[in-house]
């Protein structure tokens, strides 16, 4: 089996995970769970379950403990691109090549079915308690789950990133620019593992480990998406391109162009690539899709 293979086959296999943990949309009246599943259904690479899965079965994890993580850090990424896309936010009509869900929904269930989901994702965590693996370990996972998503994580970077463009504060320097990044992007590659990594029974190192890897994966992930604003076709992107230069946001392009961009990614995922061979367990899949990443095109 290719890279390319393997690595459509964990796609497919999130999703049918995801699908099983979806809410029901005759459970409630009212389109609240059909605009939730609107945003989950619509595609997606499904990064972060593929790597929290990943990342359990690298450190030893056998059981299904990890699925309804799984399916949780989807729902947490979906409802972040949900409200990114609001009028209040970035203002977009099309994500994942279909309009964004308030284009689709109206902006009231725009709102609130990204709140929804973002509950919803804890709701399914949550169930990691009824199956057979250590609670302790489930109380680990979910409380990296919420500090990486909270006011410490992805909600305090893209606060800053927010406050700024409304402040109309365009000129950043590269340490205010890493602090956003970390914390929108970052935060939420570094979770996935290190949920993983705990749900296995993976030591102290050993998550810490996980999390550096996520921190420099991510970095390199949101310096991609920069350089894709620039090279990338809305096609393959399946949203709109040129909305950094068009917000005049500062980006790691408009700090030192292109081609040393482009290093930094190849920097980062090299060291996110060492720290993996720094795991016991076969990392030869990990270091394929961290590679990967450095490279896409979507
Ligand atoms: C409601 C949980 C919640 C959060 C609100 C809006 C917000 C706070 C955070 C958004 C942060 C953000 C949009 C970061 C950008 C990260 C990024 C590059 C996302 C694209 O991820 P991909 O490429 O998307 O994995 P797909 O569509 O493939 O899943």
């Amino acid at each position: 089996m290719t890279f390319n293979e393997n690595l459509e086959k964990r796609r497919i296999h999130a999703e049918e995970i995801i699908s099983q943990y979806l809410p029901k949309e005759d459970a409630v009246p009212g389109k609240l769970a059909e605009a939730m599943n609107y945003s989950m259904l619509a595609g997606g690479k499904r990064i972060r379950p593929i790597l929290l899965e990943e990342a359990y079965h690298m450190l030893g994890g056998t059981g299904n403990c990890a699925e309804p993580f799984m399916a949780a850090i989807e729902m947490i990424h979906t409802s972040s691109l949900v409200h990114d896309d609001l009028p209040a936010i970035d203002n977009d009509l099309s994500r994942r090549g279909r309009p964004t869900t308030h284009a689709a929904y109206g902006h009231a269930l725009g709102v609130l079915s990204g709140d929804a989901l973002l509950n919803y994702a804890y709701e399914t965590a949550l169930k990691a308690f009824t199956m057979d693996v250590d609670s302790e370990r489930v109380l680990q996972a979910v409380s990296v789950l919420a500090a990486k998503t909270g006011m410490y994580g992805m909600l305090g970077g893209q606060s800053v990133d927010v406050e700024n463009e409304k402040n109309r504060i365009y000129s950043l320097d590269k340490e205010s620019l890493d602090y956003i990044y970390l914390n929108k992007t970052a935060a939420l590659l570094e979770a996935p593992l290190m949920v993983g990594a705990i749900l296995a029974g993976a030591d102290e190192e050993q998550i810490a480990c996980m999390e550096q890897i996520g921190r420099s994966a991510g970095l390199a992930f949101q310096i991609e998406d920069d350089i894709l604003d620039v090279t990338g076709t809305e096609e393959e992107l399946g949203k709109p391109i040129g909305s950094d230069e068009k917000n005049d946001k500062t980006t790691y392009v408009t700090l030192m162009g292109i081609e040393q961009a482009k290093e930094e990614v190849f920097r980062l995922t090299e060291d996110a690539v060492a720290r993996v061979r720094q795991l016991p367990g076969d990392g030869t899949f990990l270091e394929g899709f961290l590679r990967s990443l450095s490279v896409r095109t979507k």
